[in-house]
Parts: C-alpha cells; structure tokens; sequence
C-alpha cells in the first residue's frame, strides 16, 4: 500500500464528524475520515509486561516515549470492572455475549472491554486488552519458572544472571507477594484450595504455595470488611477494582512519574511501514463501541512491538503482507500454547459442602508434578467462584510443548492462521487423563463433563507464547533481525512453553534485554 492509497481526506472531515454530533453512525457511513500525521522519536504498541518495562527503562533514561493502545485507560476513565457474576462494560472486547470459559449465558451491549477472545479452529486464546494488558484480567500468579527448564528453552542464557538479578528484580516491580498460611486457613474464601491441596496430596502429589501480585493484605482486610471486596467479591477475569497490583499500578505508574511517557488509549495500530531507518503506523483511533472515530498515521524513528504474542505476530505477517515488511524466516515459528489444559472434576465433597460456597478468584496453589519424567505438569488449583457450591474443581494444566506450531497470514481473510490442532496437545490429554484418574480414584468423583465437553478443555489458552523467539528471530537482546530501529519485547520471545504462567519470565526477560539494549546504545 503507498502513502497516497493510506492518506485519503474526505471534505468531510473530523471536525463535521464532531458538528454532526452522530461519530457512530458517521463512521459507518463513510469510508474515508481525514488522517493526521503525527511524529515520534520511539513508539511502543502494546502496554502489557513487555510494553510496560521497556517504558519504564527509557523514560529512566531520559527518552520520550509515544505508548499506543488498542483497549481503554480503564483507571483513567472511572468506568468500573464487572464481576464475574455480572458481566459489564468490562466484561469482553466488542462482544455482545460473554466471552468466559463457560457458563456464557450473558449478552452483552459491545464494548472495548478488557478481556478479548480470539477463535481459532482447534484453540481458543484469551488475552487482556486496556492500559496493563494481561495484567488487568489475569489471576496474578506470578510463579518462577523450574531453573533446569528454564535452560532447556533459552540456553543461550546466563541462568544464575536470571534468578539472582532479574527474576528477583521483576518480583519486586511487580510487588509479588505471597498468603500467610493462617490467614488461608482461616479463610473460607479458601476452602476450595484447602481441600483441593488436601486432594492432591492424598492422590501422592507434591503441592506448593504459589506467589502472586494481589495484595494480601489488602485481602486479608477484605476479609475483615475493612475495605471493598474484589478477590472476595468474584472480581478477577473482567478486571479487579481493588487489591490487584496490576502495570497501572506498578511499572506503568513509575513511568508516568518520570514526566517521560505518554500513553493513548483507544489507538489501534493496524499496520506498520518501514520507512528509511524509520516506520510509519497506520493507526485507527476508536470509540468504546468500536467505531472509528480518526486515523493517524504516526511516524517514529524506533519502534518496540509489545503487542502480545498474537498481537506482534499480526501486525508483523500482516505487514510483511501488505506492505512488504522485511521479515526473517523464523518469525511465526515455534508458537505454543504453553501447554495449557484445562480440566476439571464434579462430585468434589458434593454433599459436605467441602469445596465451600464462596471462592476468592486469586489462585493461591499448585500441584507440582514436574519431577515426574513420564506425567510432567505444572497444575493451578483455579478458582470457581460461581456464587453457590458446585462441588466442582478446576484445574489449569501447565504442560511441555512437545509439537510447537506455527502462525501465518492469510492475505485473502486477512487473518492470522495457526498451525496448531488437537494432536499438539496428545500428551498435554495423556497427562490431564492420569492426574484425573489418580485424583478420582482416591478422593471420589468424576471428570467433568459440566465443564467442558469430556471434561476436557484442550482448547483453552490463556498463554500463547512465542512466533518471535528471542536469539532466533531477534538478536540476543530482541532486536528483529535486519531491522535497526525495530524490536520485539513480550511473549513472543519465549518459544512455546516455559513451564509455569508467564508473565514473571516476560518481565525479566524485557528487564533483560533493556539493560542491555540501553548499554550497548540502541536507543541513541
Ligand atoms: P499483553 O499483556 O497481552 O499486552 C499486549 C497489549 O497490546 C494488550 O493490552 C493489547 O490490547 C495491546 N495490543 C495488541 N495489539 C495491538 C494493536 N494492534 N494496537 C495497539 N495495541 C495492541 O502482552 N500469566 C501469569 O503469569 N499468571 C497468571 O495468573 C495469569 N493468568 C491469566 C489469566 C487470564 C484470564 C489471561 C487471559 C491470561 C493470564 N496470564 C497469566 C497470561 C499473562 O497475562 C500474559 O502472558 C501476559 O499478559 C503477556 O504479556 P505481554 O507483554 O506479552
């Protein structure tokens, strides 16, 4: 596409757009809104993990920073998340049904919510969208990953550097915290992790204490209705009104305080354009209905992709696609789904009420069956926090990616396609039968077929990981091969699967890579 295709101004510019007072509808009728032209010396897209600490070490020093982002400055703009009980404006990006993993019985007015949902054919991959990405909607387990594995995916790196420098650092950016033992004991909220370790345990796992950034405190004195309720309250995939430590709140909010950054809200990148040593976006200013209300094109002299796994991986094939973008061979491989699995039992202590009837919504537990060579998984005892008693446990499996897959363009739909069907995940369903049936077996009840057909969710996703593998497809340090001015800093460097929830491991490995990129004077 050529700049003249990508600037069309109309006689009916914004400013009618405004006079006739009707944008929506305006924006509908007519093809073409006027387009501005703006500059930038660095622009970054996306303002989840990886967005949020790259801007946080230039603003620190001294760079002016453009942070562009598709979904809603939620803190900003004093709309309220919704519970999980009672889906809202926040409830799912521009949907007019619920987008939860079941139980979708909700419709919904479309709105720029914070939780979207992308349908691929054998997989379904949830992310965050607003100021925070993931952060705002995820349940904040911020778990290390297991050294050993950690060397197996990214040999290449010093692993002592790792966990004594930078995973260390980015718990303490992110406030991770951990639960004091007898406030979960005490707790009834709890309950459910309480027997759900004691399950375990009696089935022959290891269980362990998982970290997270919700403030426990904070709980603890929900607990005590001191403050508002929001882990306590069925607060957490639709965002958290209280207690969440999310990046608005920690290195988001640092990076505001420099004076340096300046992040828009509602601004939707939909393609980039080498130009020179530079790149030109084409960007889509939208309303909370969706509707575009003004394009941009915004010209920067480096640009950091910080879009998420599946947003970088289109705004990069796509403008490889459409605009010839230069890419190397390796962009789009190695993608994986994290080796998640879901799963889940019914009939669990159905009639002594043991899984309780309230649950907090912030995970606390884990199964850790990674030393078992044959079965090896990583299990988050999950949260159902439906209000009542369902007697129903659930389970999210964090397996090896033992067939990685691949993501491509089609320019005909115009929409990304993934090479990635149920036979990537045989062994995860190997594995999620065994725990089932060693769980069930001594502690009673059955697969869960209330919950996903089968009782088993092997296309749900909460992690995509890789397609721009860091050494691989960037330089050491995420760079995109051949691209001076261009880097990648967010899930995509991590090649399919790290063993535990993510996002820990994509913050140090940003904390990593802009230590270095800043050392070696990549950003003048
Ligand atoms: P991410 O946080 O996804 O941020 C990317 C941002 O870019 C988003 O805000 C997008 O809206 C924005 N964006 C995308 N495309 C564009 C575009 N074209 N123009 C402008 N903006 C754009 O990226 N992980 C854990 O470690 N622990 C958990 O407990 C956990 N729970 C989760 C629960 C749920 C329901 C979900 C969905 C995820 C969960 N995760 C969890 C995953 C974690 O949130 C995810 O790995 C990170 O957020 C990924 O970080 P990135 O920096 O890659």
């Amino acid at each position: 596409m050529d700049r003249g295709t990508f600037i069309k101004t109309t006689a009916l510019g914004i400013g009618a757009l405004f006079f006739l007072g009707t944008q929506n509808i305006l924006a509908n009728s007519f093809s073409s809104i006027e387009t501005t032209e703006e500059n930038r010396p660095i622009i970054i897209i996306g303002s989840g993990y990886g967005g949020a600490v790259a801007a946080l070490r230039l603003c620190e020093a001294g760079k002016k920073v453009c942070m562009l982002e598709m979904g809603l400055n939620w803190a900003k703009s004093g709309i309220s998340f919704s519970k999980m009980q009672k889906p809202g404006k926040s409830a799912a990006w521009l949907k007019k049904q619920s987008i939860a993993p079941f139980f979708n019985l909700f419709s919904l007015e479309p709105f720029t919510g914070a939780l979207d949902r992308l349908d691929f054919k054998d997989i379904k991959i949830w992310v965050g969208r607003g100021v925070g990405g993931g952060s705002l909607v995820n349940g904040g387990m911020a778990v290390l990953p297991k050294r050993d594995y950690f060397e197996e995916i990214f040999p290449n790196l010093d692993s002592k550097l790792f966990f004594d420098k930078y995973f260390p650092k980015a718990q303490q950016e992110l406030k991770v915290n951990v639960a004091r033992e007898e406030f979960l004991n005490d707790c009834k909220f709890y309950k459910f992790n309480k027997v759900g370790e004691a399950e375990a345990r009696k089935a022959g796992f290891k269980t362990i204490r998982v970290p997270n950034v919700y403030d426990f405190d904070y709980m603890e004195k929900e607990y005590r209705n001191e403050v508002p309720r929001s882990a306590l309250d069925g607060e957490v995939i639709y965002g958290n009104n209280h207690g969440k430590n999310s990046l608005d709140k920690t290195y988001l909010k640092k990076a505001v305080a420099t004076g340096n950054l300046e992040i828009l809200d509602l601004h939707s990148v939909q393609n980039i354009k080498n130009e020179n040593e530079g790149y030109c976006l084409e960007v889509h200013l939208i309303d909370t209905s969706g509707q575009i209300v003004a394009k941009k094109l915004m010209n920067c002299q480096q640009l950091i992709l910080a879009a998420g796994t599946m947003g970088t991986l289109e705004l990069l094939l796509k403008s490889h696609a459409e605009n010839g973008l230069q890419l190397n061979e390796e962009v789009g491989k190695h993608w994986g789904n994290n080796g998640n699995f879901m799963t889940g039992r019914n009939w669990v202590k159905a009639f002594s009420g043991g899984l309780g009837f309230q649950h907090s919504t912030i995970p606390v537990g884990g199964i850790d069956n990674w030393d078992d060579p044959k079965h090896t998984f990583f299990a988050e005892l999950a949260p159902l926090p439906m209000g009542m008693n369902v007697a129903t446990a659930l389970y999210l499996m964090i397996n090896k990616v033992d067939q990685p897959g691949s993501v491509s363009f089609d320019a005909s739909t115009k929409k990304l396609v993934l090479d990635w069907s149920r036979k990537n995940t045989s062994k995860m369903e190997v594995n999620a039968k065994f725990f089932l049936r060693k769980m069930n077996k001594v502690n009673g009840g059955t697969r869960s077929h209330m919950l996903f057909h089968n009782g088993l969710g092997y296309d749900v996703c909460y992690h995509p990981l890789g397609g721009v593998v860091l050494g691989k497809a960037t330089t050491e340090f995420g760079q995109l091969k051949n691209h001076k001015n261009l880097f990648v800093l967010d899930g995509s460097l991590i090649p399919a699967s790290i063993g535990v929830n993510p996002f820990l491991t994509i913050t140090a490995l940003v904390e990593y890579c802009m230590e270095n990129l800043l050392k070696e004077k990549a950003f003048g």
